[in-house]
């Protein structure tokens, strides 16, 4: 399994610095977003470290977007975002890939939230 010694990400799939993690699996692993754009924004990534969506095989790509429903599911947010950036202008700070999920709380009643999405 690729991994980055230099990596934010790769650490916190290590455990080496802290994170609220909501999912694991084998090549697969969510937690919460550090600087959040809404209650609940979450952010999905595969284990195997590559700085762009085109560095990921398919066979971890594939099992990504199951866990980003997944954890769609465990809002009730109706509308969301599901965002992914790759490369500077593009925005990415990160470069291990991630997609974000950033849910819209409801106008009137707001968002709750309930995790972990096992
Ligand atoms: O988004 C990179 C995202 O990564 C940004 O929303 C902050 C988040 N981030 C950075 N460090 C951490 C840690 N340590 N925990 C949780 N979230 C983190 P990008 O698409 O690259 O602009």
């Amino acid at each position: 399994m690729a991994s980055n010694a230099a990596c934010i990400f790769c650490k916190i799939i290590k455990g080496e610095i802290p994170s609220f993690k909501l999912f694991e699996s084998d090549k697969v692993f969510a937690f919460l977003d550090i600087q959040p754009l809404s209650k609940g924004h979450a952010l999905v990534v595969p284990k195997f470290h590559g700085e762009k969506l085109a560095d990921i095989p398919d066979d971890q790509l594939s099992e990504i977007l199951p866990i980003v429903k997944r954890v769609v599911k465990a809002t009730d947010a109706v509308d969301y975002n599901i965002l992914q950036n790759n490369g500077r202008i593009a925005h990415q700070e990160v470069d291990h890939v991630h997609f974000h999920i950033i849910p819209k709380p409801n106008k009137e009643e707001g968002l709750s939230v309930s995790w972990p999405a096992q």
